[in-house]
C-alpha cells in the first residue's frame, strides 16, 4: 500500500501559503478577529506562515458546523459509504507523502527519516485501518447498534503533528463522529494540509473542521456545550484541568499524558540489540514521545559493558538539519522546550548525577540539545521522575528482577516500558508485573493501528489504536 519516496532534501515539493485562514464547514475561511500567530521552523527560526488564531466564536462557528454535518450526513451515511471517504483520505496522504513529511520536518524539527519512515506511513495506516472498522460497528463490543458521541472536540500536541491527528480522526470518523480539531501552535501546517485532503476527498463539508490557536483556543473547545466528546494528547497539567472542566458534564473524555517509561535491560540481553532499542528508545523524535524510554534501568553486571557500547553507539549520530537524509536528531521543537530540558539537565547537575554527551557541534541558529546520559542517577533524582521530554536518558542499576520491576513502577506514570532479556518466561513474568499500558520486548517504540495505546496512573485513560481506540469514540446510549 506504501512507496517509500526517495528521500527529499529540499522544501520545494511542498506549497507553503504565507498565511492561513480557519477551516470550517469545509471551507478556509477567516478568523472571526484579525489575531494571528507565527509557525516557525526550529532549525532556522524562519518564519513559516502566519496562522489564524481562532477565539471562542470561530469555535462555535466550527462546532455549529460540526453540529450540522453530524445530524444531516455523516450519521445518517451507511459505515460502508464512510468507509469509502476513510479510504480515499488514507490513499490521498500516501500519495502526498512525500509533500507530508517535509513540511512536518520544517514545521516540526523532527528528522525527514523519521517523518518519511515513520510518522506518515503510520498516518495512512491509521485511516487504512480504521476505514475497514467502519461498516463493523456492530463487533467493537458495545451491543448491535453501537451510536457516535456526536461532535468530537480533539486537542492535540506537537511532538507526531500528523500522526496525532490520525489518531483522533480516523477513529472518530468511522465511528461516526464529527469532529473541531486543533493542532498544536507550534506545529499547525500538516493538519492545515490535512485540511486541504478533506476537501481532495470530496468529505462532506463540516465533517472535519481544523481550528488553530493556543491553549485558550483549546480551552474553548472543551468548554463548548455542544461537543460530546473531548480527546486530549498532551501535558498532564492541561490533562487535569480538562478533566476538572468537563466533571459533572455528559461530555466523555479520553486523556492520553506525559510518561517516564523503564527501559529494562538483563545481564542476558543481546548486547547491540539492545543499545539500539535504547537508542532509539530515547533519541527517536529528539526524545519527544510521551512513551520515551527515559530511564534506562541496567543489571549491574553488565553495566560497564553496556555504557561504553552506548557511548560508543551515541558517538556516530548526527545531529542537525531535518532535511538531511543522513540526519539521526533534529531540532527541539520550540525555544520553551528547549528552556525545559536545559532547566531539568541543570537540576541534574545540582543533585550530583553525572552528564555525558558525544562530542557534537550544534548549528548557530535554531533550537538544539546534544544526546546526552545522566548516570549515577538515584530514584530521588527528579531526572529520575520527571518528565524531559528531551534527548536526555537518565540511567539507573538494579540487581535482580523484582528490584528492576520495583523501580520501573516507581512512578506516577504508567504509559509504556521495556523489557531486554532472552528469557521469553521473563519476558512474560516483567510485563506481567509493569504497571505500564504498553510493553515492548527486545524491542521499543513499535506501533501499529491495531495495538491499543495508552496509560495507567497519571499517565491518563482511555486507548487509542484497534478496538478500544474505535469504542472510545462509540456508545450504547441511543442518542
Ligand atoms: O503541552 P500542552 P506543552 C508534556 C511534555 C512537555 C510538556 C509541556 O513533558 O514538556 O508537556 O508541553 C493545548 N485547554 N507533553 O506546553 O500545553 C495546546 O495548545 C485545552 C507530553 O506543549 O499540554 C496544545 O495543542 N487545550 C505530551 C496541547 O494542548 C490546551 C505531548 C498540548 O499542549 C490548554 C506534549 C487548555 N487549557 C507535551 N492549554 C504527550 N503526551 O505526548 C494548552 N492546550
Amino acid at each position: 500500500i506504501f512507496e517509500y519516496a526517495p528521500a527529499p532534501q529540499s522544501r520545494s515539493v511542498v506549497d507553503i501559503r504565507s498565511s492561513y485562514g480557519l477551516f470550517i464547514g469545509g471551507e478556509f475561511v477567516e478568523g472571526a478577529s484579525a489575531a494571528s500567530f507565527k509557525t516557525i521552523s526550529p532549525a532556522t527560526e524562519e518564519v513559516l506562515a502566519e496562522v489564524t488564531e481562532a477565539n471562542a466564536e470561530d469555535v462555535d462557528r466550527a462546532v455549529a458546523a460540526a453540529r450540522r454535518a453530524y445530524t444531516r450526513v455523516w450519521s445518517r451515511m451507511p459505515g460502508a459509504e464512510r468507509a469509502k471517504y476513510l479510504y480515499r483520505i488514507a490513499r490521498i496522504i500516501a500519495e502526498r507523502a512525500r509533500e507530508f513529511a517535509v513540511l512536518e520536518s520544517l514545521d516540526n524539527g523532527k528528522p525527514i527519516k523519521e517523518s518519511r519512515d515513520a510518522d506518515i506511513p503510520l498516518v495512512a495506516q491509521w485511516f487504512f485501518y480504521y476505514a475497514g472498522w467502519a461498516d463493523k460497528l456492530a463487533y467493537a463490543g458495545l451491543g448491535t447498534n453501537p451510536k457516535a458521541h456526536g461532535v468530537a472536540g480533539q486537542i492535540i500536541p506537537w511532538n507526531f503533528p500528523l500522526m496525532m491527528l490520525a489518531w483522533k480522526i480516523a477513529p472518530a470518523l468511522a465511528a461516526g463522529n464529527t469532529v473541531v480539531l486543533k493542532p498544536a501552535e507550534t506545529t499547525p501546517l500538516t493538519a492545515l494540509l490535512f485540511a486541504e485532503v478533506c476537501q481532495q476527498a470530496d468529505l462532506p463539508p463540516g465533517v472535519v473542521n481544523i481550528v488553530t490557536g493556543a491553549g485558550a483556543t483549546g480551552q474553548a473547545i472543551v468548554e463548548h456545550p455542544d461537543v460530546d466528546k473531548v480527546a486530549f494528547t498532551g501535558s498532564t497539567d492541561v490533562g487535569k484541568a480538562i478533566a476538572r472542566s468537563v466533571a459533572g458534564t455528559r461530555k466523555k473524555v479520553t486523556l492520553e499524558l506525559g510518561g517516564k517509561a523503564a527501559n529494562i535491560v538483563f545481564d542476558d540481553a543481546p548486547v547491540d540489540q539492545a543499545v539500539d532499542g535504547i537508542v532509539n528508545g530515547i533519541f527517536f523524535n529528539q526524545g519527544h514521545v510521551c512513551c520515551a524510554g527515559s530511564r534506562l534501568l541496567v543489571q549491574e553486571s553488565v553495566y560497564d559493558e553496556l555504557l561504553d557500547r552506548l557511548k560508543r553507539r551515541m558517538t556516530t549520530l548526527r545531529v542537525g538539519d531535518p532535511l538531511d537524509k543522513n540526519t539521526d536528531i533534529g531540532a527541539i521543537n520550540s525555544a520553551e522546550q528547549l528552556a525545559r530540558i536545559r532547566e531539568l539537565s541543570a537540576i541534574g547537575d545540582a543533585e550530583g548525577a553525572e552528564r555525558w554527551s558525544p562530542p557534537c557541534e550544534l548549528p548557530a541558529n535554531g533550537f538544539w540539545f546534544a544526546p546526552t546520559i545522566f548516570t549515577g542517577v538515584t530514584q530521588a533524582h527528579r531526572i529520575a521522575r520527571e518528565e524531559i521530554f528531551g534527548p536526555v536518558l537518565s540511567v539507573l542499576t538494579f540487581r535482580t528482577p523484582a528490584e528492576a520491576v520495583e523501580k520501573a513502577n516507581n512512578t506516577p506514570y504508567g504509559l509504556s516500558a521495556g523489557v531486554w532479556t532472552e528469557k521469553g518466561s521473563r519476558i512474560l513474568s516483567i510485563a506481567n508485573q509493569l504497571r505500564a499500558g504498553v510493553v515492548w520486548a527486545n524491542t521499543f517504540n513499535k506501533f501499529d493501528p491495531a495495538s491499543p495505546f495508552g496509560g495507567y496512573k497519571e499517565s491518563g485513560y482511555g486507548r487509542e489504536g484497534g478496538k478500544p481506540g474505535l469504542a472510545a469514540y462509540l456508545t450504547e446510549e441511543s442518542n
